[in-house]
């Protein structure tokens, strides 16, 4: 049965998330970015109790190994749907939600039958034997700018032979584009490091004009998160400056080409102990953290206006 004791596989999330849309059908719908290289279906979940809220979509798993982040995005659609806690209740109720919890299908699948530690895409390349390119590398804005992703097809953070090589981010760029007057707040789930990162990813230099605005939010993210029994550390900050440089993903290209002034990566647990192979003993407690996190992030990001 489907829980979060352990991590599970494509098959297993895809027919959860058909029950949950069975059990809740007057506030949920099935939706589709699109087709994968390997021809699997994108999925996703909206959850609305009523047309036209503030939209917050969540894109999950564009790395494959990154298990805890889908383990974390189902966990939070079902508190959506079934928590009775005033703070969950008010999140599901007054926003409209898009979430995607496993957005690289094909590398998905590929941790799990090959190579626990696949991250990228699963698209052959004309000119080299290595195979797939960094989803997060392959987003239309300054892309390969500052050396923020490699032009090696054998690198982890190969960009791609052009923008939108891979039909995974091109599908999501036309899903995002035809609901961009849907959705304010856009966040990546990724692991690891305990990080709450701001654009941009693509200059050291090049601050967003409410950059102020986004490192109060980080400050009440981590500190809701600092405050829970297990006192875990989130450090925020602007990704380039916090992380490393990372030239065309999808937060900045949200940022920057949907006009969105609230857009987040989140590297979920832990430090590097266990670092992707996060053991199935944390998937609880890294939920926790997420949605306190998430209820602080939300509140915040009111309070700003
Ligand atoms: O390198 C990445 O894509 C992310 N880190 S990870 O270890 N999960 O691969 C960071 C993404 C940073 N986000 C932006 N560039 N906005
Ligand atoms: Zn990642």
């Amino acid at each position: 049965t489907f829980g979060w004791k352990r991590y599970h596989e494509l098959a297993e999330i895809e027919a959860w998330l058909d029950e949950i849309l069975a059990t809740f059908p007057s506030v949920t719908e099935s939706f589709s970015i699109g087709q994968s290289y390997e021809g699997r279906n994108i999925r996703g979940i909206k959850i609305s109790h009523g047309s036209n809220k503030p939209g917050i979509f969540i894109e999950s798993n564009i790395h494959a190994r990154e298990w805890i982040t889908s383990a974390s995005a189902t966990w939070f659609i079902n508190e959506l749907l079934t928590s009775q806690t005033t703070e969950v209740r008010n999140l599901a109720e007054n926003y409209d939600w898009y979430i995607v919890p496993v957005f690289n299908v094909d590398g998905f699948e590929y941790s799990h039958r090959q190579n626990r530690l696949w991250r990228k895409t699963r698209q052959p390349h004309a000119t080299s034997s290595c195979i797939g390119v960094d989803g997060n590398r392959n987003f239309n804005s300054h892309w390969m700018e500052n050396n923020g992703a490699s032009s090696d097809p054998c690198s982890e953070t190969f960009a791609g032979e052009s923008p939108w090589s891979e039909p995974e981010s091109k599908a999501l760029s036309e899903y995002l584009t035809s609901i961009k007057d849907k959705f304010s707040v856009y966040l990546s789930f990724h692991s690891y490091g305990q990080w709450l990162l701001s654009p941009y990813g693509h200059s050291e230099v090049e601050y967003p004009e409410n950059y102020d605005d986004l490192q109060e939010i980080g400050a009440a993210f981590a500190g809701a998160i600092k405050n829970l029994v297990y006192g875990t550390d989130y450090v925020y900050g602007s990704t380039a400056s916090v992380l490393y440089v990372a030239s065309g993903s999808s937060v900045d290209w949200v940022f920057n080409e949907l006009d969105k002034k609230v857009g987040f990566t989140i590297e979920f647990r832990d430090k590097g102990n266990f670092g992707f192979v996060l053991p199935p003993a944390q998937i609880l407690p890294n939920c926790d953290e997420l949605m306190a996190g998430m209820v602080a992030l939300i509140d915040k990001t009111n309070q700003l206006g």
